[in-house]
C-alpha cells in the first residue's frame, strides 16, 4: 500500500529533518512524506523545500500563511494525499512524541481495520516517564472523560499518531468537522467511530517533544473539553453504516 504520511509543523527546524530521514530509513515501500507547514518563524517551511529536493517525488510542502491551527492544516494535508492516490494516510506530531518506528505496525495493522491507532493506553502503551504526575493525570484524565461521554470503544481517543485507510478517510464528512485544536483528534475519531469505521489500538510509548516548546496550555484544556459536548450533539445524526 502506498502509504503517505501528513506532518503539519509550526516551529519545527529542530526535529522535522530528523523525523524525515527517520522516516525514509523504516522499512515502509513506497512512503511519501506531505509536510504542512503555516509559514513558521524559525524557516521549518525552507527546511521542507530543501529535504523537497533531496527526496525529490517522496517528500512534498504545502505552504500555508500563518498559524492557521492544527484540524485544517490536518484536513488539507489529507485532501491532497487522497488526491494524489495514497492508498494508506498517516498522521503524526513532527516532534518525536510519536515513535517513528511503530509506523511498519500501524500500517501492517490496516490488514485488519479502517484506522489504526498509536496508543498510549492500551497494554504496553505508556507516556513520558518524565511527565509530573499532574500532566499524566491530566492526559488519562481527558482521555476518560472524552471516551466516556462520546462513548468510544477506544482507549486513546486524543492521540495524533495514527494510519487511516484511504477508502475510510475519502468517506469522512471532513466538511462537518469542526475542532482545528486538540478536540481535532476526538471529533475524527467519533465521526468514524458513528459511521461504522473499525479501529485497532498499537501500543506506543509517548516521548514529549526533545526541541522546541509545547502550545499545551489550559485554555486549550478547557476549550478541548466544551467541544466534545458540541460534537455529541453536532454528529448526533450520523448513523453507522449497514
Ligand atoms: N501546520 C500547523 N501545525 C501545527 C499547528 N499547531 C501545532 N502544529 C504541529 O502539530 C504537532 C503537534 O503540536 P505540539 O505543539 O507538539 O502539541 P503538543 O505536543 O500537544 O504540545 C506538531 O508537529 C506541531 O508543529 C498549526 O497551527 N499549524
Ligand atoms: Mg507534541
Amino acid at each position: 500500500m502506498q502509504l503517505t504520511v501528513v506532518i503539519p509543523t509550526y516551529n519545527e527546524a529542530e526535529n522535522l529533518p530528523k523525523l524525515v530521514s527517520a522516516l525514509f530509513a523504516l522499512p515502509v515501500e513506497s512512503l511519501k512524506i506531505l509536510v504542512v507547514d503555516d509559514n513558521s518563524l524559525d524557516g521549518t517551511g525552507q527546511l521542507a523545500e530543501q529535504l523537497a529536493q533531496t527526496y525529490p517525488g517522496r517528500l512534498e510542502v504545502l505552504h500555508r500563511p500563518g498559524k492557521l491551527g492544527l484540524g485544517t492544516a490536518y484536513i488539507q494535508g489529507f485532501r491532497y494525499a487522497i488526491a494524489a492516490g495514497a492508498e494508506a494516510v498517516g498522521q503524526m506530531d513532527a516532534d518525536f512524541s510519536h515513535p517513528p518506528e511503530k509506523l511498519p505496525l500501524l500500517l501492517d495493522a490496516l490488514k485488519s481495520c479502517d484506522i489504526a491507532i498509536g496508543s498510549r493506553y492500551v497494554p504496553g502503551g505508556s507516556v513520558d516517564v518524565d511527565w509530573p504526575l499532574w500532566r499524566k493525570g491530566l492526559s488519562a484524565f481527558a482521555n476518560f472523560y472524552a471516551r466516556t461521554i462520546l462513548s468510544l470503544p477506544l482507549r486513546d481517543v486524543t492521540g495524533g499518531y495514527r494510519v487511516w485507510r484511504a477508502e475510510a478517510l475519502s468517506g469522512m464528512p471532513v466538511e462537518s468537522i469542526r475542532s482545528n485544536g486538540y478536540a481535532f483528534q476526538v471529533e475524527t475519531a467519533y465521526v468514524a467511530y458513528r459511521l461504522g469505521y473499525t479501529f485497532q489500538e498499537i501500543p506506543i510509548y509517548f516521548a514529549d517533544r526533545r526541541w522546541g516548546i509545547s502550545k499545551m496550555s489550559f485554555r486549550i484544556q478547557r476549550e478541548a473539553a466544551r467541544r466534545v459536548w458540541q460534537m455529541l450533539y453536532e454528529h448526533r445524526r450520523l448513523r453507522r453504516k449497514g
